[in-house]
């Protein structure tokens, strides 16, 4: 198995400052070399590069559209290619809004993927019902087929087309929702097990339910979209936007191991790791969950 690491060192999505620093903090943890003893062949694409644009006004209240649309671009068009060369795109961020590229780059390369999206939060609102104007609190809305007729347009954001359907997306871990997010879920058809389905039926039935939801085959490719704020604050509390009562270390690691032994992991989004925040131990704990997170998934897939 091959893997493609992509770092995107973006932190405009979102308003706490260092999440920038997320793909540097674990590459220093040591997950490529890690994964590399352990027999994945990884292609290191290094860090993405953006142009920073300081003269950004919002649009409808959204937040730095120009720095965000021409990143999504530009990180899109890197997955797009690490996938075509038949390699798992593993993107480290950055905040959540990096992932409206890599699910666009990762249909572009995989017509029939479907999405596991790991979150506190749904980050499905439209620019018309964030009470932010984050971008990583609204990345799924403009990739949601069935949404298109509720997003305005925004400027450099006309090139993203809606690539995913409702009904191939399922939550997990959430806890923390806004009411038009609410109205969404409940709305369109998006499978969604919270905190509440995780604590009733189990991590692995929850994982069970999902796939016979979104890839009852097994035969899809799947992307993998893991927040590390799904996780209890007691363990990532480097993280922008903690919400208490989360997935344990061992829950949020068993969804990567299930999904990469299906053989069909083919993109994963590790996000909101933010080494400014928290104690140097917090940071630390933070970091270490994540690379146990990689190491116990990528590393499965060659044994
Ligand atoms: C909130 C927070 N729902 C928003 N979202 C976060 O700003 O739209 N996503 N923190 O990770
Ligand atoms: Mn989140
Ligand atoms: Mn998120
Ligand atoms: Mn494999």
């Amino acid at each position: 198995d091959k893997v493609g690491v992509i770092g995107v060192p973006s932190c405009k999505g979102q308003s706490a400052g260092g999440v920038q620093h997320g793909p540097k903090a674990l590459r220093q943890a040591g997950i490529i070399d890690k994964l590399t003893q352990l027999g994945v062949e990884v292609y290191d694409y290094g860090d993405l590069v953006f142009e920073q644009f300081d003269d950004d006004t919002p649009i409808l209240g959204l937040k730095n559209p120009k720095n965000i649309g021409l990143a999504a671009k530009k990180i899109s068009d890197q997955v797009s290619r690490v996938i075509k060369d038949d390699q798992i795109a593993l993107t480290l961020g950055g905040d959540h809004s990096l992932s409206i590229g890599t699910i666009h780059g990762h249909a572009a390369a995989e017509k029939n993927m479907c999405l596991v999206w790991v979150d506190a939060h749904a980050d499905i609102n439209t620019p018309l019902t964030s009470p932010s104007g984050n971008v990583h609190g609204m990345a799924l809305s403009f990739l949601v087929k069935e949404l298109k007729e509720y997003i305005p347009q925004i400027p450099h954001f006309e090139w993203i087309k809606p690539c995913i359907s409702a009904k191939d997306i399922a939550y997990i871990g959430l806890r923390d929702l806004d009411p038009g997010e609410l109205w969404i879920v409940r709305n369109m058809g998006i499978s969604c097990f919270t905190m509440h389905e995780v604590d009733r039926y189990g991590i692995d039935m929850v994982l069970r339910m999902s796939m016979q939801a979104i890839n009852p085959h097994g035969d899809r490719p799947i992307h993998l979209s893991f927040d590390v704020d799904s996780l209890d604050p007691r363990i990532s509390a480097a993280t922008g936007t903690p919400v208490p009562g989360g997935l344990s270390v061992r829950e949020g690691i068993y969804i990567a191991e299930e999904l990469a032994a299906t053989g069909k992991l083919t993109a994963v989004d590790l996000v909101e790791v933010n080494p400014l925040l928290g104690t140097k131990e917090e940071r630390d704990l933070t970091v270490y969950a994540v690379y146990m997170f990689i190491i116990s998934g990528l590393s499965l897939c060659v044994i």
